[in-house]
This record gives structure tokens, sequence and C-alpha cells, in this order.
């Protein structure tokens, strides 16, 4: 270890841990925190993947001899689609977009040399990697994963005559709280960092969007988990404890677990949404070389969407049986919510205009997010009007929609925001050539899954059907070929993704270096070396924003950028 205390200004803010390998598995270093997240990540979406090839297989070819897998018998199936939503949600999206790149970004993009609770940020890891191995294993104890749909709506999930309330249940339940925890945990950190650790000089308007993003969304979570904390433990007693708090059996109400989660489960959405967003607007103003087109109106938009998803949650029960009149309240809050969405994405696209653009990789990812969330977002608008709803209500149009906006968010958000922030991450530039491939073919292939699934729904076909075919009034001639371009269109998904591992592993070690604003931005991040030291800059360079607001410019960029810094 070279270091001396004198030269270690933050010394105070934190300790500097193992060395070594140890110090990948120890480190209180916001940059390795967010990487474990990020990896971690990346590891449980091989596994949400798996599963979704698995039980995509089976509804193509019902009964077949899986490969890798074997035989599906309705028991895997139900594990397999419930752990498919949870994992992509509680374990890919939310660790990789709010924990990872908040981790990473938002220390070094305000200036500061660390997060203010580094122990509890290492903490908040480390919960939340017992949570993952918790999921995992619960696929594993007798009686198998748990098979009640990510909702986990009783009576299925509270009953134990329904078979689904076993050690798998227990060990789901438990694994969701954990996860909670460790993202509260998180969230309080990055707070209170924005909050306290912004380099001398940046005021509010002068964070950067992505940052405000992450942070709005770590409040949206905080506030709206609460209510589903409370009712995870009054279903883990119900399930444990033979309490009957959601069992009517037992004089219970299954309709309040549906509103303690949708209240958690919508806003929910826009906690992963809202980053990914950031990410976006971020890349496509470094792109076409001008400053985001309404700043402000970004900001404001993202409060303003975060504050009416409360207000929303019941249009998922236009037939669970509310009083219709409530399903009118829920359908005119539902469509409002679309317009504060349609705003930003009218930003990014009149960012673009006129802008001087380079359909770098980054920037590849950032436009199609704009053009594949728009379907997701235009879709949303038949679900969240009652009267459509009753009809498509459960079926594959549901679950389409949903598609168009995750996968957007959570993989399209991701590739955008690791192909951009892997110079810095990392030191070394990934493949171009890879990048276009990979991205084309994923891109290509998202539409061949869930093309097919907007039409079966429209057909009338509803999810969570183990074998259509077993069912006559289900086996529709010409809807299986639909299933089976759907599942081909999986595995060529999933395969793609072999690309993207080569080129992320070997740009790693083999890439050519990258300089330290290879993108020619100019947001803090880039003026510190390409992989930043620990403490993000020098002790005596830390980022100064008082010294003018022309002083981040960058060669190649209009002087008039810096949109974080305006002059007073
Ligand atoms: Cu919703």
């Amino acid at each position: 270890m070279a270091h001396s205390s004198t030269a270690h200004a933050h010394e105070h803010a934190h300790d500097h841990g193992p060395q070594g390998i140890l110090k990948y598995i120890w480190s209180t270093d916001h940059k390795i925190i967010g990487m474990q997240y990020m990896f971690t990540g990346m590891f449980m979406a091989l596994i949400g993947g798996f599963m979704a090839y698995t039980f995509r297989m089976q509804l193509a070819f019902p009964g077949a001899d899986i490969p890798l897998f074997g035989v599906v018998s309705p028991g895997e199936y139900n594990a397999l689609v419930t752990n498919h939503g949870s994992i992509m949600i509680f374990w890919v999206a939310m660790p990789v977009l709010i924990a990872a790149f908040g981790n990473y970004l938002i220390p070094l993009m305000i200036g500061a040399d660390d997060m203010v609770f580094p122990r509890l940020n290492r903490l908040s890891y480390q919960i939340f990697l017992l949570s993952a191995i918790l999921i995992i294993a619960s696929q594993f104890v007798p009686g198998g994963g748990f098979g009640g749909a990510w909702t986990s709506y009783p009576p299925l999930s509270a009953n134990p005559a329904y078979n689904l309330t076993g050690l798998g249940a227990t060990m789901w339940l438990l694994a969701v709280a954990l996860e909670f925890v460790a993202f509260l945990l998180g969230g309080i950190n990055f707070i209170v960092t924005l909050m306290n650790a912004r380099a001398p000089g940046m005021r509010a308007y002068d964070i950067p969007i992505v940052v405000w993003m992450i942070v709005i969304a770590s409040i949206l979570f905080m506030l709206s988990v609460g209510p589903l904390m409370a009712g995870a433990v009054m279903l883990l007693f119900d399930q444990t404890l033979g309490t009957g708090f959601f069992d009517p059996g037992t004089g219970g109400d299954p309709i309040l677990w549906q509103h303690l989660f949708w209240f958690f489960g919508h806003p929910e959405v826009y906690v992963v949404l809202l980053p990914a967003l950031g990410f976006v607007a971020e890349i496509i103003t470094v792109f076409s070389r001008k400053k985001l087109f309404g700043y402000k109106t970004v900001l404001y938009t993202a409060v303003a969407t975060a504050i009416l998803s409360f207000f929303v949650w019941a249009h998922h029960q236009f037939v669970a049986g509310i009083d219709p009149r409530m399903a009118n309240v829920f359908t005119v809050t539902t469509l409002l919510i679309s317009i504060p969405i349609a705003e930003v994405l009218f930003v990014i696209i009149a960012t673009l205009y006129r802008g001087s653009i380079t359909l770098t990789v980054p920037m590849l990812w950032a436009l199609a997010f704009v053009a594949e969330f728009l379907i997701g977002g235009v879709t949303g608008i038949f679900l969240g009007a009652s009267g459509a709803d009753i009809y498509f209500h459960d079926t594959y149009f549901v679950l389409a929609h949903f598609h168009y906006t995750f996968f957007p968010i959570a993989i399209i958000g991701t590739f955008a925001a690791v192909t951009m922030w892997f110079p810095k991450m990392f030191g070394r530039m990934m493949n171009e050539k890879l990048g276009r491939i990979h991205f084309w073919l994923t891109v290509t292939a998202f539409n061949f899954i869930f093309i097919p699934l907007f039409i079966l729904g429209t057909a009338g076909q509803h999810r969570r059907i183990y074998d259509y075919n077993h069912f006559p009034q289900l086996a529709t001639e010409g809807l299986q070929d639909l299933r089976i371009v759907a599942t081909t269109a999986t595995v060529v998904l999933l395969l793609s993704q072999v690309l993207f591992l080569f080129n992320f592993f070997h740009s790693l070690f083999k890439g050519e270096k990258a300089p330290d604003n290879p993108w020619k931005s100019n947001t803090l991040e880039w003026t510190t070396s390409s992989p930043p030291p620990h403490g993000n800059w020098p002790p005596d360079a830390m980022p100064n924003v008082y010294r003018g607001p022309y002083e981040y410019s960058v060669e190649g960029r209009e002087d008039d950028y810096w949109p974080q810094n305006q002059p007073a």
C-alpha cells in the first residue's frame, strides 16, 4: 500500500479496506460496489434469461424434452415464469439501473470522492447478494421454486391448500424483502450524497440529469415500498403461522394484497424507468453535440411522474371487482401519467433536431430505447382505459405491452449505459463492430418475440397457461405458429448475448486503451482518468465548478454547452 495519510484528504470519509483480490469483495469504494452490483445483475440476467428460454420452449413445443433442462412439469412452469419476472425486476433491473450506475456515476458526476456512507453502501450490496443467493436457492428446495407469479396474489400464495406456500414461497418472500432492505439502504446513501457531497459551486440545476433521475427514483422507491413490506410480512404470517389476512377462506381479503402490491408495483415501473431515461437523455446530448432541450422540463416532469404514479395503482384491478366509479378515476389518472412521459420523449427528440449526430453504439441503444419504449407507452393507453382492459386483462397483450416498456428500460437502457461508461469504468474501449452486430440482433429478435404476443393477446389468448393445446377452446389454428416464432426469436436473442459477453470480457483485457474523455462529453466524470483512481480525482484536484461556466468545455464541443453550469 503506497499512500501516506497526508496524501489523502478524503480519508475521514472512508477506510481503505483490504487490498489485492479481497478489495473486490470487501471494498467500500463506490466504483467497486457499483461493479459488484453490475456483475451480480449480469449473472442474474443469465439465470432469468435461461428461465425465459425454458418456458418459451415449453409453450412452443409442449411436453418436449428441452435441451439443457428436460421436460417441464406444470409446477416447474409456474416457478419458471414467477422467478423469471421476479429476477428480471428485482435482481437485474434494480441492481443494474439504480445500484450499479447510481453507485458508479453519482459521486463521479457530482465531483465527490465517494458516497457519504461507504460502509452502509457495502452493507447494502452484501444484503443484496444474500437476497440473490436466497432466490437462487429457493429453486432447489423440496417442492421447487415459488409458482404464484411475481405479483404473488392470494389466495393462491396464502392458503397452504394450493401447494404454493412451501419453503420455496417463504424463501421467495424473504428474498424480496431483503432486496428491498438493500435498496432502502442504498437509496438513503444516494440522497444524502447528492445533498451533501457535491463539488463546490454545483447548484440544483447544475446536477446532471441522470443523477437527478436516479435520486428521484430512489425517493420514489422508498416512499412506495412501505405498504408492500408490511403486506409481505402479513403474507408470510398467512403462509407460516396460519393467520388470515388475505385468504377469504379464513376471513381475509385477497384484494387488500392487490392494493398493497400495486401501490408499490406501479411506482416501481417508474423507479426503473427514470434512470433509463436519464442515461438516454445524457447519451443523446453527448452524441448530438447539443445541450438537453429542456433540462428543467425533464426534471419537473420526472417529479410529476413520480407523484402521479402514486395514484394509478388500481388500474391493475379493473376486473378484480372494484367500484366502477373508481375505475373511471383510475382510468383518468393512468392516462394522465402518459403526458409527462410523452414530454420527456419529446425533449429527447427535440434534442436530436439539427444536432450533429454520431451513431456510436451507445447512441444506437439510446435511439432504440425511444422507438421501442414508445410502443410500450402507446399500448399502455389501451390497458389504462378500463373498458378496453376488461377484454385485454391477463392476455398476452398485457405481457407484450409490459415487455415493450420493460425491455427498453432494463435491457436497452442497460446496454446504452454499459457501452457509454465502459471506457470510464475499465479504461478500455469496447469493440464497435461487435457492438453494432449485437445491437441489431438484439433489437430485431426482441420485436420478433413480442409483436406475435400482441397478436396472441388480441386474439384473446390468456397468459400463464402451461399447454394451450390441452384446451380445445384455446388451441386456435395458427396461434401455435406465433408461439413458435416468439420462441425462436427468444433463442436468437439469448444467443446473441454471447456476442456481448465476448465483447465485454475481451475488451476488458484486450480492448484499445481508452482516453480520459473518448466521447468528448463534458460531465465531470470525464475530467478524471479512465479508470478513475481511488478517491476519483487527485486530492488536490477535486472538481470545483465555481471556477466559471466554461471551465469544463472540451475540445470539439460548443463552448456554451455545459448545461449544468450556466452563468448566474
Ligand atoms: Cu400499473
